[in-house]
């Protein structure tokens, strides 16, 4: 396997990268946080991954929304101010452009914080496995709606003042009630009784089956998979993580772009892999040029 650091990108692990790039045609990326680090947004277990005293796979669960929606709310209500303050940066931009240029590559996001959609990836390439902080659903099983909301806060009642100072683990976390939420704007227009969740994928629950079948159906291709990069991620959570031995097992080659050397995708690695240590911002627009 072939490092590179990301003060000076090893020539020889570029080159050889580049030859095989320029030979590939089918070709997958599986994305992460680290893809968004650059942006200013904190990843999902690093030290920003925590909100106030929790962490964020605590919060991230349909149990803590039904235990307590106006905490999650508030969880969410503060990833979506973040995420809409910050700006896509230059790797979601060169992998939109590389999606544009390349028919058969798709693009499989685990994260929610819309800077690839923002950084106009082709639709049809983009695969978000986790759902969108842009999109709210309802939690009434029966009611399917959903809908795309901008608005920050989404309501009055999460305008807090220190939602957002998560640096101090002792502020107080006001009680916002069911109820409260429901009044305050959150209750569903569809069926005027659930309460609007974030359009998340939640621990414990199931991927999309859309976006699962337009995945499976790539990976079910006879044709070969020439390449898999993964980028920014942990490779901690399945079964976005697992698509990565599924890449390989169809022939693929794996390029992962991380900060972190530990955070290579467990599995079976081999020495045709490339490693490229350092942030996916710097990288990514060099190896897709
Ligand atoms: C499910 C949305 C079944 C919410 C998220 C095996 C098979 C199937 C399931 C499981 C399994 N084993 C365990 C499970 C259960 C669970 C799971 O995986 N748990 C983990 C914790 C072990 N999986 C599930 O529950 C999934 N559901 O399988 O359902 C089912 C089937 C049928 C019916 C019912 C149920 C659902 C998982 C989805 C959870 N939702 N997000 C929200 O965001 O609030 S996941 C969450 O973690 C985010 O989406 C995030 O993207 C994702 C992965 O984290 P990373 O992106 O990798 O972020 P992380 O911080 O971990 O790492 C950042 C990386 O970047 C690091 O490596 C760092 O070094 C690097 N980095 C940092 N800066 C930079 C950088 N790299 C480059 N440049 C930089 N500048
Ligand atoms: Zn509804």
């Amino acid at each position: 396997m072939s490092f590179a650091t990301h003060t000076q990108i090893n020539e020889a692990a570029l080159q050889s990268f580049h030859e095989h790039l320029v030979k590939s045609k089918r070709m997958l990326a599986l994305c992460g946080a680290g893809l968004s680090a650059a942006s200013g947004l904190p990843t999902f277990r690093g030290a920003g991954g925590l909100w106030r005293t929790f962490n964020a796979t605590e919060l991230a669960t349909p149990g803590a929304f039904s235990r307590d929606p106006g905490l999650v709310w508030q969880f969410y209500s503060y990833r979506r101010h973040m995420a809409m303050s910050v700006q896509p940066n230059r790797a979601h931009y060169a992998l939109a452009e590389f999606a544009r240029k390349n028919q058969h590559f798709m693009c499989l996001s685990q994260n929610v914080d819309g800077l690839s959609q923002r950084a106009n990836h082709p639709k049809e390439s983009l695969k978000l496995l986790h759902g969108s902080l842009a999109e709210v659903k309802c939690s009434e099983f029966f009611c399917r709606h959903k809908e795309q909301n901008f608005t920050d806060p989404i309501i009055p009642l999460l305008e807090l003042p220190n939602i957002f100072d998560i640096s101090d683990p002792d502020v107080e976390i006001p009680h916002l009630s069911f109820k409260a939420l429901l009044d305050g704007g959150l209750r569903c227009t569809q069926c005027n009784k659930g309460l609007l969740r974030p359009g998340v994928v939640w621990f414990g629950e199931s991927l999309p089956s859309n976006v699962l079948d337009d995945v499976d159906r790539f990976l079910s291709d006879p044709e070969p998979i020439d390449l898999i990069l993964v980028i920014g991620t942990s490779s901690s959570v399945y079964p976005a993580a697992g698509y990565v031995d599924c890449a390989r097992d169809k022939g693929a080659r794996v390029a992962t772009i991380n900060m972190d050397e530990r955070d290579i995708p467990q599995g079976r690695i081999s020495s045709m892999d490339w490693f490229f240590q350092g942030d996916a911002s710097v990288i990514v627009p060099e190896l897709l040029k």
